[in-house]
């Protein structure tokens, strides 16, 4: 991975030793991107810089001539020319190296394959964006050459499945989309991509499994004399979606009808993470952090809905010595963590993204969270630390229904306005409304290098159940106050069922 470092490096030094911080930095990014050498010293960076100087074609093409900068180039120009180069190296030198690719046979030949690589890479998002289904096909078959399924996984296969939609519709399926932005992972070519054409088939499957999450929800609340049911209408479209096919997971790796609880975590003791049910782990898989651990309910419900539960599983709902907790526990299906004190899971989420940078693992990270837990401090904390450490694969779904367990979110505490405030932390941020299907694709898959992604998803704590809005301004927990309120809620079911 030493050739990372080629003479754009050792060739501004002599420039630059006024600013070696900068340069430092600007190194750091280089080597942080490409997971190598993240605590090295400036002493080893020099010493490593210097011992691949002689490898002069190696020099980032285009963007910077070493040898110039080493004349009379103005020093501030040159550093920003290096920090350009540091971003440009981070995603060009970590494709193409010769221990990534196992080619030995001759460093000159990896630089102009490297260079082959990133043209046929722009050819093909211009073959995208052109829907050019032949030039696409070419610009497939040599990158297949390069035999970089380890570094994208899929890269071929999605830019087949892109040819082949676009030779059949002259669009994108949202499902090749997906597999596109997977494939790319991170590297800015993921902004290039031309937006997809939501399909139809997979718009009427989340539908379906958003309104089996409502039903459910509503059924269980009739059955039990009270529940969550609110956040089933505010967030049905969001799990639905993630679970519907944003989400990069292998299917549940836990019991359909899970196992008693075993014990809490400890050296020694045996216990089973709620996470198995997104899957086994690795590396190019996704991984889903849900915080607001009172919605547990509904996330249930959509495991039912998409198959990774059986639908029994919910009579042992908040049941002792049952992992079906009414508030979601790191043993409850679907929870990674314990977040039942709001508003931990981000800083989780986190942790765990910086420490999958360092293993190279390109999966991303999803974090589901209710809009009550931005008035918690943890939250701005985290956000704060993700931006710092440019943490970009992670996406942020909120659901924003304005309420809180003490009624409207304004009359608790003011947190609008919320996309602001976190486009000011140096966040990517869309807002949408968070019933739309398309919008929360869309905005899925509009990434920014170096940025952690938030999705303010408006809501509406009603939907779909009307018989909600006689308990204005308060929905958080629904408990029937009389006989007859409880058969209005029946009424409710049936019409759904109808
Ligand atoms: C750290 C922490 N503070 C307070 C609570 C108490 N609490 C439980 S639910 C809730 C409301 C959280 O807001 P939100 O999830 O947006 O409410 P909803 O939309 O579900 O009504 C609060 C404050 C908690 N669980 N954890
Ligand atoms: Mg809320």
């Amino acid at each position: 991975m030493i050739v990372l470092l080629d003479t754009a490096v050792t060739g501004v030094t002599g420039n630059l030793v006024d600013d070696v911080s900068r340069l430092v930095a600007a190194v750091k990014i280089v080597l942080q991107r490409c997971l190598v050498l993240p605590n090295a010293t400036w002493a080893e960076l020099i010493e490593v810089a210097a011992a691949t100087a002689e490898w002069s074609h190696w020099r980032v093409i285009g963007l910077l001539n070493a040898a110039d900068l080493r004349s009379d180039v103005d020093p501030a120009a040159a550093r920003d020319v290096l920090i350009e180069v540091a971003m440009e190296m981070s995603y060009q030198g970590g494709l193409f190296s010769t221990p990534l690719t196992g080619d030995d046979s001759g460093l000159a030949s990896s630089g102009r394959r490297r260079r082959d690589l990133i043209t046929a890479m722009e050819l093909s998002i211009d073959a995208l964006k052109r829907g050019d289904y032949r030039k696409l096909m070419e610009t497939a078959k040599s990158i297949a050459k390069y035999d970089l399924d380890h570094r994208f996984p899929g890269l071929k296969d999605a830019l087949c499945l892109a040819a082949d939609d676009i030779g059949r519709t002259g669009f994108l399926a949202s499902a090749t989309h997906d597999a596109l932005v997977r494939a790319f992972g991170t590297t800015p070519f993921v902004a290039a991509l031309p937006p997809y054409h939501s399909d139809a088939s997979s718009d009427a499957k989340i539908n379906r499994i958003a309104t089996g999450i409502r039903r459910r929800v509503l059924e269980h609340t009739i059955a039990n004399d009270g529940g969550y049911l609110s956040q089933a209408c505010s967030s049905a479209e969001i799990i639905a979606s993630l679970y519907g096919g944003l989400m990069n997971l292998s299917p549940s790796a836990g019991p359909i009808r899970p196992d008693s609880f075993l014990s809490t975590p400890g050296a020694g003791r045996l216990r089973v993470s709620g996470a198995v049910y997104n899957g086994a782990r690795g590396p190019e898989l996704d991984r889903c952090f849900f915080s607001p651990a009172h919605y547990a309910l509904v996330l249930y419900a959509c495991l039912i809905e998409v198959g990774r539960l059986h639908e029994s599983v919910l009579d042992e709902f908040n049941q002792d010595g049952s992992t079906v907790e009414m508030i979601g526990a790191e043993h409850s299906p679907g929870f990674e963590t314990t977040t039942g004190s709001l508003a931990q899971a981000l800083s989780h989420a986190a942790g765990v993204a910086l420490a999958r940078r360092i293993r190279g693992d390109t999966g991303r990270i999803w974090v589901v969270m209710s809009d009550g837990e931005l008035q918690e401090g943890q939250t701005w904390e985290a956000v704060a630390s993700m931006t710092h450490h440019q943490i970009d694969s992670v996406t942020v779904i909120i659901d924003v229904n304005g309420q809180q367990c003490d009624g409207p979110m304004v009359s608790v505490m003011q947190i609008e306005p919320i996309a602001d405030r976190l486009r000011a932390f140096g966040a990517t941020v869309h807002e949408i409304d968070g019933h739309d299907i398309a919008a929360l694709r869309a905005a899925s898959a509009d990434r920014e290098i170096g940025k952690p992604t938030f999705i303010v998803a408006r809501t509406d704590p009603k939907r779909g159940m009307p018989v909600l809005t006689n308990r204005e301004p308060f929905f958080h927990y629904v408990r029937f106050s009389s006989s007859d309120e409880r058969q209005q809620y029946r009424d409710a079911l049936e019409e759904m069922q109808s």
